[in-house]
């Protein structure tokens, strides 16, 4: 394959109105906030990705100001003139910068969309290119949607029944304490056949396990992380006293976590969200290792806009994601996206990977150039 040279980073703060807020159990976004990061090569090529940081260190460590100063002191300095052959070379430029996983993702995202231009193929593709024979992309991602907390159960149920009335096949809803079982009770009432599941973004403890058996009896497809984000440990007690599988997102930054977790029964399910191992070729390695131990996985997501949710969609083509998907149709989350054509759902709840070359999608110029401007609006000033 063709390989690039690197010239220059640039790094957009992401501000996209919401169409509605998304409240979890660690506290409500309300825009679309990250940075988008555009590298620019010798061959001319042009690669875009999304750092899923976020306003609050309240799903990880990182935000978005964190995020602008590790790349643009440490993560960018490194790749400048640096010619590279393979995208999968590019963890080992940036593993002088422990952790920032978030960080690093949308920089390796944007140069694995530009080798895949530069060599004229979909990322899907490209993807399908570093796995054993037979991971062929799908063209397509199998999808549901995430509902977050919302002011009552009416209210839920409302959200609900139009998300299922969109066609959406699975239904995530997020969970606190104080809002799970009667909220679980109320929608297996209404919706006995759907493919449902919660997701408690860390807000329980071991000393809830009995409380939590109660969700047992609303045949859920898993929980999700229901104990501490950095706790991979009591999950593994808390799985013995549930029948429901437990689905690890935040405890999961890398394929030795994966490894431990599944050696001590603390994972059913596994959320892969490329960003939070650090992007793609991280992710590869972790999804040939599920292939391997028939672990179930998904592809999650961070609320991304087109460019981060375009690289999510084509990973999440591979054959080995068995599962639903945290990746919705635009139009669930913004009036107006930064890139063309929007994702639209199809009819069997699914995403189709875009025909062209890399990620797919067109990265309006404007639409970046107002996000800038709202971002500097909302923090008083420019990126800092
Ligand atoms: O825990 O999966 C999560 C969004 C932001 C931060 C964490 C999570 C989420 C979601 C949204 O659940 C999934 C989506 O992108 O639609
Ligand atoms: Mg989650």
């Amino acid at each position: 394959m063709r390989p690039i040279t690197l010239l220059s980073v640039n790094l957009y703060p992401l501000h996209i109105p919401f169409l509605e807020p998304f409240v979890t159990s660690f506290g409500e976004e309300p825009f679309k906030a990250g940075i988008l990061v555009e590298v620019n090569t010798l061959e001319g090529v042009i690669g875009w990705g999304e750092s899923s940081v976020e306003l609050y260190p309240g799903y990880g460590a990182e935000t978005v100001v964190t995020g602008l100063h590790i790349l643009e002191e440490f993560l960018v300095p490194n790749l400048s003139g640096v010619m590279i052959h393979h995208p999968t070379d590019v963890p080992a430029l940036l593993a002088h910068v422990r952790g920032n996983h978030h960080a690093k993702s949308g920089l390796e995202a944007a140069i694995w969309d530009a080798f895949a231009k530069a060599n004229d193929m979909r990322l899907a593709d490209l993807f399908a290119s570093c796995l054993p024979d037979g991971h062929d992309s799908r063209n397509r991602a199998t999808v549901g949607v995430s509902i977050g907390i919302m002011e009552s159960i009416d209210k839920t149920l409302e959200i609900v029944r139009k998300r299922v009335g969109q066609g959406y096949a699975r239904i995530k809803l997020k969970i606190k304490p104080g809002w799970d079982i009667e909220l679980a009770r109320a929608v297996r009432a209404e919706f006995p056949n759907i493919l449902l599941m919660l997701d408690a973004n860390s807000a329980y403890t071991l000393a809830d396990a009995d409380h939590l058996a109660q969700l047992d009896a609303f045949n859920l497809l898993m929980i999700e992380q229901p104990l501490g984000h950095d706790d991979i440990h009591d999950h593994g007690l808390l799985q013995a006293r549930l029948n429901t599988p437990i689905c690890l997102d935040e405890s999961v930054k890398s394929l030795g976590d994966l490894k431990m977790a599944l050696k001590i029964g603390a994972i059913g399910v596994l959320n892969l969200k490329p960003a939070r191992v650090g992007g793609f070729t991280e992710s590869l390695k972790i999804y040939q290792h599920c292939a391997e131990n028939n672990v179930p996985l998904w592809i999650g997501g961070m609320l991304e806009c087109g460019v981060g949710r375009a690289a999510n969609v084509a990973f999440a083509s591979l054959p080995a994601v068995t599962l639903p998907c945290d990746i919705s149709a635009t139009d669930r989350y913004f009036a107006e996206d930064i890139s063309e054509p929007p994702f639209v759902l199809n009819a069997d709840s699914s995403l189709s990977v875009p025909d062209g070359a890399g990620i797919g999608v067109q990265v309006i110029g404007s639409r970046v150039a107002e996000s800038v401007n709202r971002w500097a609006e909302v923090t008083g000033g420019g990126e800092e």
